[in-house]
């Protein structure tokens, strides 16, 4: 049948297989791909008469379809043995394919994981986002080390994983008045309306079902405003198309952190029009009533950025169907649910309350009459004393501002933390006065991650020795992995696990020299600190060790050290100087300590440019040291940690997030934790932290900070890392001096424990047996029998 394809296909290039060039391989591949989903959706449908997921985020960070669409459809040896038979590798082949990078980090990936996981698992489901011409930018480095940003265009009008869907159009208005029109009636007359047309992405599960991730992607109706063009008003008209398409032109490139512009807040807004409406189309083709949507409809929403449906489903059952509010509210809030992924201040979304009121007048008002209902529950709740307190922390709206975070508490009837330290934080910490009003509401699901692209796909040679070794597919139920528990003393299973590392580590250094022409030591340890750039993941304490080791080489040329390759990559949003800065800083060190022949083989540091889904998949496979060192209570739960754990590297973390219940699974002999608790921390800022105590009596610590100041790793030029400088001085708000001493003690166990390589397999080997639990497999049936199924 390919083969009749293939012929097909060349015969209308008019080229014969053996000059087809790689690009021509990935398109007649993706043809084949594109057209076995297309056949196969309708068979394979979800069952219907369960509750679906409508799953809505601003952000899928899916990586590349071709490869996993391939596996997933059972075809992926089929197509290496053709393609082999003309010469061709299916992995150069399939790496033609950009990544799609809808999405800034943790977050994004997330919700592609869990787009995976309903499919494998026939969960019904549809993901719901935006079709941003631009992903998150691209990521280079300038002459002096620092981060350089060119737009990514992913080609989404030729991407071929996608399916252009032009009959689930939906027009949104924007702006303009409200009519009160007596009683509870309004009517909202929007100044002018955009467009969403939608494509859809399909989620191929694996020997599941296929649903679709919705991508809505803005337009105009009409190509320029006639009216005003025959006036010859032409600019004015033509100010509208232009409009319509910046809608969704570009991801807003910030993690953890909220800018509060008007184009996102429109975003936003747009995201949830069309998927609601859309949701509400589907369900009322169905024959279902309204009031029947919670039992066939469960809305979760991948943190507040989608808030906004909650209003939005109220003003479509107000002002559309006619309902009366304390119906609509029934219905709305048992069908939203929410998942919060952050504490960082920064970070929970705020709304100009002008804004809203220029931008979604009609919602305003909704959320206005939210916030009053929930003022007389409040006062009925607390006493006296305590109400000022309460209606503090819970009111959604507060000094001018809309707080996206409480509506979504106030609106859905389950929020959950995405790890179970987190989770606690949310009830002691940002919402106790919530939780003793709402009990019942607060729930954990610690996040997990796809073994099929991130064990399967990435690590195929891992894979291999697995499927030797476990009875019943693991791909499929990641706690089989325990079956290897017995094997992590086993000399044979050891040499095997650690050859596989070895050759993995062979690969990476190999992009390494490709993309920064630096030649690593492949017996070194390789560790590995992969993530966005962010003050509270303190890469920046990494930095200070490594400066640290370098000066005590440097000092004592003659002392035994185990080599080491410290492998960073990840992003700095555009607009965040400090992290910025910490880029800086490490390229700056990394060119110092590498062209210095003295740590020849000793000490490395190897930035690799442009962190993706595509090079995290190169990386993971190979790393031996998994750098998870948040301060204690900033990381909400962390993906990666898990990523890297599962493919046998040690943690070396603090207790943060999910590293909390790595621990706890893997044994915690088999993970290196240091540092401040969440506790302690907590203490050293009653007692009021000043970091500069730890500078003044940490001679270590003082050299590696002078070396950043003095010019040593910027040329000479002293002001370069001026600002990064300061900050730790006099600042450093996520504690790093604090925590330097105890992390450098911890690399140091780290390189005693490497010494002895037999222990470190099995430790590394324990790891993977272990963590089975950390599929995001698991984490949807938390989500199933916790939130969406629970009784
Ligand atoms: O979500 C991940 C967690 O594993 C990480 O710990 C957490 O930091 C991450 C605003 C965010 N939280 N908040 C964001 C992203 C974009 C944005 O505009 C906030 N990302 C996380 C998955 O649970």
């Amino acid at each position: 049948m390919a083969e009749q394809a293939l012929h097909e296909y060349c015969e209308r290039l008019s080229l014969q297989p053996k000059d087809l060039s790689t690009t021509m391989w990935y398109q007649f591949i993706a043809q084949i791909s594109q057209q076995a989903i297309l056949q196969n959706f309708p068979k394979n449908a979800p069952l219907t008469n369960t509750r679906k997921v409508n799953y809505l985020s601003m952000e899928f960070l899916i990586g590349r379809l071709l490869g996993n669409n391939l596996m997933s459809l059972g075809v992926y040896q089929d197509a290496e043995s053709l393609l082999a038979k003309y010469g061709q590798n299916l992995v150069d082949v399939l790496e033609q394919e950009r990544d799609p990078s809808l999405g800034n980090g943790g977050l994004g990936r997330l919700a592609a994981c869990y787009l995976d996981s309903m499919a494998s698992l026939a969960q019904p489901a549809v993901g719901y986002g935006l079709h941003y011409q631009y992903g998150l930018f691209k990521q280079g480095f300038g002459s002096t080390g620092e981060q350089r940003e060119t737009g990514d265009g992913w080609n989404r009008d030729f991407y071929l994983q996608q399916h252009h869907r032009p009959e689930l159009q939906q027009t949104v208005g924007f702006a303009g008045e409200v009519l009160h029109c007596g009683d509870d009636r309004y009517e909202w007359q929007p100044a002018w309306t955009i467009c969403g047309e939608a494509f859809d992405l399909p989620v191929v599960g694996y020997k599941g079902v296929q649903q679709p991730l919705r991508l809505w992607q803005g337009y105009s109706e009409t190509a320029f405003d006639l009216a005003q063009f025959n006036d010859g008003d032409y600019l004015l008209a033509e100010s509208k198309v232009v409009d319509a398409s910046k809608l969704t032109k570009v991801l807003y490139p910030n993690d953890n952190h909220q800018e509060g512009k008007e184009l996102r807040l429109m975003q936003q807004y747009f995201h949830c029009a069309c998927s609601i409406a859309d949701i509400l189309r589907e369900h009322l083709a169905k024959g279902r009533s309204l009031q029947q949507l919670p039992e066939f409809e469960v809305i979760q929403l991948n943190d507040t950025h989608p808030a906004i449906a909650i209003p939005e489903l109220m003003r479509v059952l107000l002002d559309q169907h006619q309902l009366h509010w304390e119906d609509a509210w029934a219905i709305c809030s048992k069908t939203f649910a929410y998942t919060n992924h952050t504490l960082l201040p920064e970070a929970l979304e705020q709304w100009d309350q002008p804004l809203l009121a220029k931008m979604l007048p009609r919602h305003l008002i909704i959320i206005d009459r939210i916030n009053n209902e929930l003022y007389q529950q409040v006062k009925a709740e607390f006493s006296e004393d305590e109400f000022s307190q309460a209606w503090q922390e819970t009111a959604v709206l507060m000094n001018n501002k809309v707080r996206m975070a409480n509506l979504c508490v106030v609106g859905s009837f389950a929020v959950n933390g995405v790890a179970q330290i987190h989770s606690d934080l949310v009830v002691s910490d940002l919402f106790p006065a919530y939780a003793r009003l709402f009990k019942g509401r607060f729930h954990n699901v610690t996040n997990g991650i796809t073994p099929r692209r991130w064990i399967r796909q990435s690590n195929p040679a891992l894979s291999q020795l697995l499927d030797q070794h476990i009875q019943g597919d693991w791909t499929k139920d990641l706690e089989l992995l325990r079956q290897i528990e017995p094997l992590a003393k086993d000399p044979q299973f050891q040499t095997a696990y650690r050859q596989i590392k070895q050759q993995n580590k062979q690969v990476l250094a190999q992009v390494i020299q490709e993309t920064i022409g630096l030649k690593v030591n492949e017996n070194a340890i390789f560790d590995v600190q992969i993530k966005r750039f962010h003050e509270y993941k303190r890469q920046h304490l990494n930095l200070l060790n490594i400066i640290a080791t370098y000066q005590e080489l440097k000092a004592n040329p003659a002392q035994e050290c185990v080599p080491r390759v410290f492998i960073f990559a990840g992003k700095a949003a555009p607009g965040y100087f400090m992290a910025k800065q910490i880029i800086q800083a490490i390229n700056g060190v990394a060119k110092v300590i590498n062209s210095d022949p003295d740590m020849q083989g000793k000490l490395q540091v190897a930035f690799l440019p442009d962190y993706r889904v595509s090079l995290a998949e190169k990386i993971i496979p190979a790393a031996d040291v998994s750098e998870q060192i948040s301060l204690a209570g900033k990381e909400a739960s962390g993906t990666g940690n898990m990523k890297l754990a599962l493919n046998g590297a040690i943690t070396l973390g603090t207790l943060d997030g999910a590293n909390v219940e790595i621990a706890e699974y893997a044994g915690e002999e088999n993970v290196v934790i240091f540092g401040h608790t969440v506790d302690s921390v907590r203490q050293l800022r009653t007692e009021g932290y000043v970091s500069k105590r730890y500078y003044e009596q940490d001679e270590t610590l003082r050299k590696a900070i002078d070396a950043l100041a003095d010019g040593t790793f910027s040329d000479g030029e002293t002001e370069r890392f001026e600002a990064l400088v300061n900050d730790m001085l006099h600042h450093d708000y996520f504690c790093v001096l604090a925590d330097f001493a105890s992390y450098r003690q911890a690399q140091q166990e780290i390189a005693k424990r490497y010494q002895n390589q037999t222990a470190w397999v099995e430790s590394t080997i324990l790891n993977t047996a272990r963590l089975g639990t950390f599929s995001s497999d698991r984490s949807i049936r938390d989500y199933q029998t916790r939130i969406w199924y629970k009784a």
